[in-house]
């Protein structure tokens, strides 16, 4: 029993909460199961962590990097105020609970846990549950699990005191979210990557499915007019330059973070050791805004040199163990897809509307202020102006950012003004959980045990609605794309 809690306990911390470890053991396992010589498996499996492994230099480079500049936002103008950031929101969920609710924060590891067999057996029946995905991104369980544990235990106070319930409520509506909400990413993913066979388990996946839903009814060309993408833009002279994807981002971020840079001045990036005194610092703010390009181009090294390992070997898995399914991992991997250039137009639209949003909540004294942090401003306005333009070209990877970097400071400042996570200084702020989210904790705040049944049952019935839209086309999109793009194709002629 000692052995087996160990071995437990040893793939939990470091394989279910390790993404690039979770990916490597799915690839390994893919393909023993695939019958694989153990030399190819041995390499495609080294292959997928350390491709992930880059792809982490990549964003964790553009997070420290980052984070502090928006940080410093909040200590420039003296504001106090609840960072959005997913890691803040995890630190202000460990620092509050036991405070809040006289709860430690170790069943949110339990709570993680089970969710995750919730997903694992929601794609096993699929045949039943129409739910196709397996969330595999582990850091942001924990922050999910975390911010869930909060958010339910807040809606239903009669859980507190009673764990058994309160672990079966949570990881129910936690699994089903995850089965779900990556399951409404497979269509926009297959069609952005031309069936690379992969969707999204991140933090905006009701947002990906949202923004390609809206870009097509609001942007898509109009019979047979096809809209021009950001990378078709032709650009006279000068402007040429930005079609180039590094040089693009470079210029931007130098202009736009010079700004933000330039307003909140030299002292605090000296104190805080970032630069020196005797540095230059027109030299900083130009060679940190570079950083940006050359952590994105790292980003997308590390998705090539994973994504087709992982994605071949879990052919094995799809096929004896879980029918009909793709993994769900990180939003940054379909950076490696698409129009490079509208990750950074998503991300730039999407700051300006966060910034537009915090201004407007000092102005009209809003009892929650909050500050934009860089996860949530960078991977979620990327990931949809990724998706967006991809069906509705440049104006809606510009306009749809925008909006959703709106939605996300006030329905950020509404929910963690609510449910008191704004008191411990963060919230974790991402898409979903400035929407989606706070209508659950609504719904079972003023609903109770009733409302986690209207919760759960409206979860589930996201993928069948989507399966009666398409039954002969639903399964096959992620079990050959070349058919299901053959038999799309026949369907339009008709
Ligand atoms: C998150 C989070 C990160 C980033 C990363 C993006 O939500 O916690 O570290 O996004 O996953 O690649």
């Amino acid at each position: 029993m000692q052995i087996l809690n160990a071995i437990w306990t040893f793939f939990a911390t470091y394989i279910l909460q390790k993404a690039p470890y979770m990916v490597g053991f799915l690839t390994l396992l893919g393909y023993c199961l695939m019958g694989k010589k153990w030399y190819d498996t041995l390499a495609g499996t080294l292959k997928a962590i350390i491709g992930m492994l880059i792809l982490n230099v990549g964003s964790g480079g553009l997070v420290s990097n980052f984070r502090p500049i928006l940080a410093g936002l909040k200590e420039r103008f003296n504001l106090t105020a609840c960072v959005i950031d997913p890691y803040y929101g995890q630190n202000a969920v460990t620092a509050g609970v036991e405070e809040v609710f006289g709860k430690g924060f170790s069943q949110v590891m339990t709570l993680l846990l089970i969710a995750f067999i919730v997903n694992i057996l929601l794609v096993r029946f699929n045949k039943l549950t129409k739910c196709r995905t397996l969330f595999t991104t582990g850091h942001v369980q924990v922050q999910q699990a975390a911010t869930a544990y909060w958010l339910i235990l807040f809606a239903l106070p009669a859980l507190r005191n009673n764990n058994v319930a309160l672990m079966v409520v949570m990881s129910v509506i936690l699994g089903a979210y995850w089965a779900v909400g990556s399951n409404l990413t497979v269509k926009p993913m297959q069609e952005l990557t031309d069936g690379a066979g992969f969707a999204i388990a991140h933090q905006q996946m009701f947002g990906i499915r949202l923004a390609y839903w809206l870009s097509g009814k609001l942007f898509g060309g109009k019979k047979g007019k096809k809209v021009k993408k950001v990378g078709e833009l032709e650009m006279p002279g000068f402007f040429s330059i930005f079609n180039e994807n590094m040089v693009c981002t470079a210029i931007l971020m130098t202009v736009f973070f010079g700004i933000i840079m330039i307003v909140i001045g030299k002292p605090f990036f000296v104190a805080n050791g970032a630069t020196k005194e005797s540095e230059n610092f027109a030299y900083y703010i130009f060679n940190t805004s570079l950083q940006f390009a050359v952590y994105l181009a790292i980003l997308q090294l590390g998705v090539r040199t994973f994504v087709a390992e992982l994605t071949a070997s879990f052919q094995g898995i799809a096929d004896k163990l879980l029918p009909s399914s793709v993994p769900g991992v990180d939003c940054a991997v379909c950076y490696g897809f698409g129009d490079s250039n509208a990750v950074t137009f998503g991300f730039l639209a999407g700051l300006t509307g966060q910034i537009l949003a915090i201004v407007a909540l000092i102005v009209l004294g809003s009892p929650t202020i909050i500050i934009c942090g860089f996860v949530p401003v960078f991977f979620d306005n990327a990931t949809i102006g990724l998706v967006a333009n991809e069906k509705g070209g440049l104006k809606a990877c510009l306009i749809i950012p925008f909006f959703t970097g709106i939605i996300q400071v006030v329905g950020a400042a509404l929910i963690a003004g609510w449910v008191g996570l704004a008191n411990y200084g963060g919230y974790l702020g991402m898409f979903d959980w400035d929407t989606v989210w706070p209508l659950f904790t609504v719904v079972m705040h003023y609903l109770g045990y009733f409302g986690v049944g209207i919760v759960v049952v409206v979860l589930l019935a996201i993928p069948q609605i989507e399966y009666r839209m398409d039954p002969k086309g639903y399964f096959l999109i992620t079990e050959d794309y070349e058919k299901y793009k053959e038999y799309k194709a026949g369907k339009a002629s008709k």
